[in-house]
């Protein structure tokens, strides 16, 4: 199948790459798509070199599916142009995921809406995916009220830039920001920007997002979300409060045997999620699980995953695969 990835210079773009190789995608063409001052430059993919090429050409080309992770105006001005030619479009930008008309997917809770009417299909932000994957078995059995979660997220979320400044101020050189502050040995209590309501835009996204994905607008989500001098992946603090009264021994086997859950918890040892330890993985790690005894019914847990990885190609390649297994690319 000819496979193009529009930005696949970017952090993400690269990742897709290397996570459609290594899930044996099968792609037999690929096309990588960037903005014009790439375009020429070649890309490696399977031991074999590509030439990048616009967008523009790349429709000419067409693709079956075109994997998005260009920024949300690209996709805006792009991803129509690419349906409109029948070429499926699974976006990794803010730009289409609370658009009513179409679908936020994580392939393992609500992949099954999915149609082969569906040609814009929205990724949803990094920090969402990893919680909701664990929240949503726990929803359906025990009914969610609330969430509150804080976020540890790594500088890759940001791009390039950010973990070249994280680098660059370890090693104390000077060179290109992608933050208003100093990251190394700092936190950042701002990511992307702020909103009237006084929550930042990757706050209102864990909010809006989680309802969309669970689809179950009860769900009430308060968000803080911080940037730390971290690679590999995004932590995240959760409390949970639900309907019903849970066991904790329930709520360990639920999240055990959820596909694309690893549950690390063995506090006496020292065992328990880490960035250091979800870098590279597809999985989504779950530990510090504990009651609240704040208040009844309530969870707390600790969630990490590798933010490029689950939290977007990961996502996006899996719902291309899913798309592939219906035949309907
Ligand atoms: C971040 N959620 O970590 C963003 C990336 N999509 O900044």
């Amino acid at each position: 199948m000819k496979v193009a990835v529009v930005g696949a210079t970017g952090l993400v773009g690269s990742k897709m790459l290397q996570v459609l190789t290594e899930r044996n995608f099968p792609v037999t063409e690929l096309i990588p798509v960037a903005s014009e001052k790439s375009v020429g430059k070649e890309v490696t993919f399977k031991g074999k070199q590509y030439k990048v090429v616009s967008a523009d050409t790349a429709i000419a080309m067409k693709p079956a599916v075109a994997l998005f992770s260009a920024g949300g105006s690209t996709s805006l001005e792009w991803a129509p142009k690419f349906a409109e030619a029948g070429i499926t479009v699974i976006d990794n930008s803010s730009a289409w995921r609370m658009d009513p008309t179409k679908k936020l997917v994580v392939p393992e809770i609500n992949g099954k809406t999915l149609t082969p009417e569906d040609k814009i299909i929205a990724n949803p932000n990094c920090s969402t995916i990893q919680m909701v994957l664990a929240l949503n078995p726990l929803h359906e059995k025990y009914k969610i009220n609330r969430v509150v979660v804080s976020t540890y997220q790594s500088v890759t979320g940001t791009g390039v830039k950010a973990v070249e400044q994280l680098m660059n101020e370890r090693k104390g050189v000077e060179g290109p920001k992608a933050y208003a502050h100093q990251i190394d040995l700092n936190v950042i209590p701002q990511i992307d920007v702020f909103l009237d309501n006084g929550y930042t835009k990757e706050e209102m996204k864990m909010v809006k997002e989680t309802v969309k994905i669970m689809g179950d607008s009860n769900i009430r989500v308060t968000a803080t979300t911080v940037r730390i001098p971290v690679m590999g992946g995004h932590s995240e603090s959760v409390n949970v409060a639900f309907d019903n009264e849970y066991e904790l021994s329930d709520v360990r086997s639920i999240l055990e045997k959820t596909p694309g859950i690893i549950v690390v918890d063995d506090p006496a040892n020292a065992k328990y999620p880490m960035p250091k330890d979800a870098h590279e993985r597809d999985e989504v790690f779950v530990g510090r699980l504990r009651r609240d005894e704040t208040q009844e019914k309530t969870l707390n847990m600790w969630i990490v995953a590798d933010n490029l990885r689950k939290g977007a190609a990961t996502n996006a390649v899996q719902i291309a695969e899913f798309l592939h297994a219906q035949k309907w690319i």
